[in-house]
């Protein structure tokens, strides 16, 4: 293994002796352009752990409300009460949503909203019941932590005890969002509103102390400093050292369209790459790095793979909250399309559960476009 970049050569020192990264080592990995020099490292640890392997999930994402309070500025999906396109989803909705994808094999269904002032916590625990009776053996991934926060405000119940009514409808995991960048400067600047990062470790530790794992996120390419970004990615590792109840990190590509932030540029190649990377190589007690093929394009995911990346995340079927800021990618791919992405960039394509176990995968596989 080379690098380029001179700079790089403790980190790589580091990285073959399996030793954690630090701060500096950080800043002067997103400070180089070697993207190479820094794929073949973070190639280097996704191997370690995941040999060829790469992995995607047949899941199905379903938004429940658009209508948010927190109104953070780099969203374009929530809206305030009044709006005029607002929606949501009654327990009939959500039954017709799920029942038009019966017959596919669909192993999760990812749920998350707004925190919409209307809604008690019985509706909660009424979405999950219905999909539950739809999906009996789905794994429900659901609510980010500020929706677990808000959950545990409403109902004066706590954050111990909503989590465990909530487990006991059925709730499996947590999807990662909600933190964004862990820092009190753009908290104040784009979203405060939200829960600040300090609560959102708090609600991952109650998760985690409830037995549920859940993901992790980073909304990059708007305001963060790479200081900021690396930052992030510490107190991450940290909270993990802890539980140890984090599953995958996913990096999301902020997207500009319909926000408070319209003005920005989009994420460029080596963004997107060098944030994949990068976070494969500081979260090395995190055993998975996705590249979300919904906020940086196929390609892009795909080329992820050799750069840190070992899951493609899934079919998805229906996404709301980057296409609503203007994603261009399809709001879906088929299992046979993700299998060709992982198979042409050299590795193994294997489908997955939401804990990671192989799927087996028999027979024909129906979907809306026909059977593959
Ligand atoms: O926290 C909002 C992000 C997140 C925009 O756990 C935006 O597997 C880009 O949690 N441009 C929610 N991103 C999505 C989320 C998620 C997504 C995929 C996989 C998983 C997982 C979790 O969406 C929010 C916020 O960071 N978001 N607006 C935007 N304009
Ligand atoms: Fe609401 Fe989440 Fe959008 Fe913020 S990012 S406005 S909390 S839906």
């Amino acid at each position: 293994m080379q690098v380029l970049d001179k700079h790089l050569l403790p980190i790589f020192e580091k990285v073959h002796a399996d030793r954690s990264l630090d701060f500096e080592d950080g800043l002067r990995l997103y400070r180089s352009n070697d993207i190479i020099g820094i794929g073949r490292m973070a190639d280097f640890m996704r191997r370690r752990r995941h040999g060829n392997r790469a992995y995607f999930v047949y899941n199905q994402h379903l938004n429940y409300t658009n209508i948010c309070a927190n109104r953070c500025k780099f969203c374009a999906y929530g809206q305030d009460q009044d709006a005029p396109d607002t929606f949501t989803l009654d327990r009939e909705a959500v039954r017709a949503k799920l029942l038009s994808r019966i017959d596919e094999p669909i192993t999760e269904i990812h749920v998350v909203g707004g925190l919409n002032p209307e809604l008690p916590l019985t509706y909660y625990l009424d979405l999950l019941a219905t999909i539950r009776e739809i999906r009996p053996k789905a794994t429900i991934k659901a609510f980010t932590a500020v929706e677990i926060d808000h959950l545990a405000a409403i109902s004066r119940l706590g954050l111990d005890a909503t989590i465990a009514r909530l487990k006991a409808a059925g709730l499996a995991m947590l999807p990662g969002g909600g933190a964004e960048v862990m820092s009190d400067r753009i908290h104040d600047r784009l979203f405060p509103r939200k829960i600040g990062y300090r609560r959102w470790l708090e609600v991952m530790r109650a998760v985690h102390r409830a037995g549920l794992s859940a993901n992790a996120t980073m909304l990059y390419g708007h305001i963060e400093t790479d200081a900021e970004r690396v930052e992030h990615l510490l107190r991450l590792r940290s909270l993990q050292s802890e539980t140890n109840g984090f599953s995958a990190f996913i990096p999301l590509a902020f997207h500009a369209a319909n926000t408070g932030l319209s003005h920005l540029h989009p994420t460029t190649g080596f963004d997107d790459l060098k944030a994949v990377a990068i976070a494969r190589l500081i979260l090395d007690n995190f055993a998975h790095i996705k590249a979300y093929w919904v906020m940086i394009g196929e390609k892009t995911a795909q080329t992820a793979l050799a750069f840190g990346a070992d899951d493609l995340d899934g079919t998805i079927i229906e996404e709301k909250i980057t296409h609503t800021a203007g994603a261009v990618t399809a709001k879906g791919l088929n299992p046979s399309q993700l299998r060709r992405l992982i198979a042409k960039a050299g590795f193994k394509p294997v489908q997955r559960d939401s804990f990671y176990q192989p799927v087996a995968t028999t027979g024909p596989t129906v979907r809306a476009g026909g059977i593959e």
